[in-house]
């Protein structure tokens, strides 16, 4: 279970802060931070308000690589200033993300194979918005596996994110998300990766931790293979590495916890 760091996005007021002050100070100590806890990635995202997003992100990633070498997920929909980020990173990068439309893909799929990145297509797209049934989904999962053939991306580097929206607004989608993870697994072989946006289930609701590591838990049994989330909480990377012993991807010892944490899948 990869986990891709979620925190250092202007979604935060303590990151909103420091990208307005040009403080590097907080950017770094949480990047440092999410690194230690077992972070695999770290999304970059300049959040909806950041002044000049292009500048923010150059910003971002210079200030996260002045003190980790840990590979970066650059989310943004402006493809532009993906690719300014993609000429800054110094170890291959993941795009987050891109949705099943063919002038997107057409963007985005040549410039993962030019930057050797990796990409996060998310089952959406403009006119199907975000389709509610596992079964209206895979279609547009199957687009973006066959844009990895078309365009050459590996399949191992191609994430496929069935999309998670908070449970109190469309409780009913939780379980379309997780059967589209299971049957993406079954259609395509090789088959893609998968991610989620994990933190997405429990926006605005109440018992926030409780609802990520329970959705977590449920996804790896769904097939998940990585999630951007909150590195931080101790208690889900208690989680993750938990159900990996009980999905019998880790051979069982009495540390499997600690053992997880210095492993970074
Ligand atoms: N899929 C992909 N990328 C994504 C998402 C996704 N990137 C963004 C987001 N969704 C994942 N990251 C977050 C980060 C923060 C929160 C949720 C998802 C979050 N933030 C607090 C909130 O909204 O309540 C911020 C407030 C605060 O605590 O200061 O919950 O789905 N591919």
């Amino acid at each position: 279970m990869e986990i891709i760091g979620e925190r250092i996005n202007g979604m935060f007021k303590d990151i909103r802060e420091a990208i307005k002050n040009k403080d590097k100070k907080p950017v770094q100590d949480m990047a440092i931070k999410q690194t230690e806890n077992g972070a695999a990635w770290l999304d970059i995202n300049t959040g909806p308000s950041a002044e000049n997003p292009m500048e923010a992100m150059k910003w971002l990633i210079t200030t996260v690589q002045e003190v980790v070498d840990t590979p970066l997920s650059l989310d943004s929909t402006n493809y532009d200033i993906i690719e300014e980020g993609l000429k800054l990173c110094k170890r291959p990068a993941l795009i987050n993300s891109c949705h099943a439309d063919r002038y997107k893909i057409e963007r985005v799929f040549p410039m993962a194979v030019k930057y050797n990145a990796k990409v996060i297509g998310l089952a959406m797209s403009e006119t199907s918005g975000i389709p509610k049934t596992a079964d209206a989904r895979l279609p547009l999962a199957m687009e973006l596996v066959a844009a990895a053939d078309e365009f050459g991306l590996p399949m191992e580097d191609l994430y496929i994110d069935p999309l998670i929206l908070p449970v109190n607004v469309g409780q009913d989608y939780v379980i379309e998300s997780l059967e589209t993870l299971r049957q993406i697994k079954t259609l395509a072989d090789p088959a893609p990766k998968t991610t989620v946006g994990l933190s997405n289930i429990s926006q605005r609701c109440q018992n926030r931790k409780l609802l990520n590591r329970t959705m977590l838990v449920m996804l790896m049994a769904y097939g998940l293979d990585s999630a951007i989330a909150d590195a931080n909480d101790d208690d889900l990377m208690a989680a993750a590495a938990t159900a990996r012993v009980l999905m019998n991807k880790e051979i069982y010892c009495d540390s499997f916890v600690e053992l997880y944490k210095s492993k970074r899948y």
